[in-house]
């Protein structure tokens, strides 16, 4: 399975890490932009060292009830990052948005892949993608990081999950933007209850009918708190296990905080595999 990105042509037949690289005050400390800048490259290329196959670079928050940021905001902490970072190193960069001005931004700056949790929804997202040669992953989300983890509902998730992609892959196909350039997400955390979330792994195989390449984020996410009872410092065991299972059901892009480990255990998941 090939995913075309930018100048990158991936061979997802082993699973890749894709490595997130947050640019904002509260996972850097606050000594202005250029410190900020100069941390977030550090912690990047840090990344790289430990075997990242892509680098998810974002500016605004999206965990439930964050305060949103304003356009100039994230540009203002993603772009800089991306600049320094083309020029250092030779992996996709993927840069985390929902917003087409930050996306137009971040691809002339030389993003790869545009990793949007609206699945392309806002308006100029569609066109921007399809004008460009990035690749691009489409997220499922029900309603918005604001509300999303109120009272999320479904009558059978994973179908409606399934629904909401296969709904998306054609408007992205039907606006150009070729297969071999998309990737799909069921969107863990996103509008989903501890229940929903399970049931979205015990099916994550299922996915596969879709013809895309599946990427899975659970690193340190709630429903790893919710099974083992840690706080989300503490779950790095958790998350590995949870990425080794969704390679082992057929996930071909794992987006993880902690790189080394999940390359490690990816490395006994290819072994079998083989
Ligand atoms: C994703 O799944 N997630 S940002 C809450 C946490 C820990 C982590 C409570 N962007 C995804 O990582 N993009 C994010 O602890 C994403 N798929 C894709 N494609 C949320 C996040 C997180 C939230």
């Amino acid at each position: 399975m090939i995913f075309n990105c930018g100048k990158f042509q991936l061979n997802l037949n082993r699973p890749h890490v894709m490595g997130i690289v947050n640019v904002t005050p509260d996972s850097f400390s606050d000594g202005g932009k250029f410190a900020q800048t100069n941390l977030a490259v550090e912690h990047a290329l840090k990344l790289v060292e430990e075997g990242a196959d892509i680098l998810d670079v974002g500016g605004e928050s999206t965990r439930p009830n964050a305060v949103p940021v304003s356009l100039q905001e994230e540009l203002d902490r993603v772009i800089p990052v991306i600049e320094v970072l083309v020029k250092q190193i030779n992996i996709p960069l993927s840069i985390d948005t929902y917003k087409s001005q930050v996306m137009q931004a971040a691809i002339a700056a030389g993003a790869s892949i545009v990793n949007d949790i609206r699945a392309l929804q806002e308006s100029d997202a569609l066109s921007i993608v399809a004008a460009s040669d990035a690749g691009v992953c489409l997220m499922h989300m029900q309603g918005t990081p604001q509300s999303m983890q109120i009272n999320p509902q479904y009558t059978d998730v994973v179908s409606e999950v399934k629904a909401f992609l296969q709904q998306r892959l054609e408007v992205c196909e039907a606006a150009d933007i070729a297969r071999d350039r998309i990737l799909l997400d069921p969107g863990f955390g996103f509008g989903k209850t501890r229940a929903h979330n399970i049931a979205l792994i015990q099916h994550l195989a299922s996915f596969s009918s879709l013809g895309q390449p599946l990427l899975v984020g659970l690193s340190r996410k709630s429903v790893l708190g919710q099974v083992t009872g840690h706080d989300v410092d503490a779950r790095l065991y958790a998350s590995v296990a949870a990425s080794v299972i969704s390679a082992m059901v057929g996930a071909k892009i794992l987006r993880v905080h902690d790189v080394k480990a999940t390359v490690e255990a990816l490395k006994v998941v290819v072994a079998i595999q083989q």
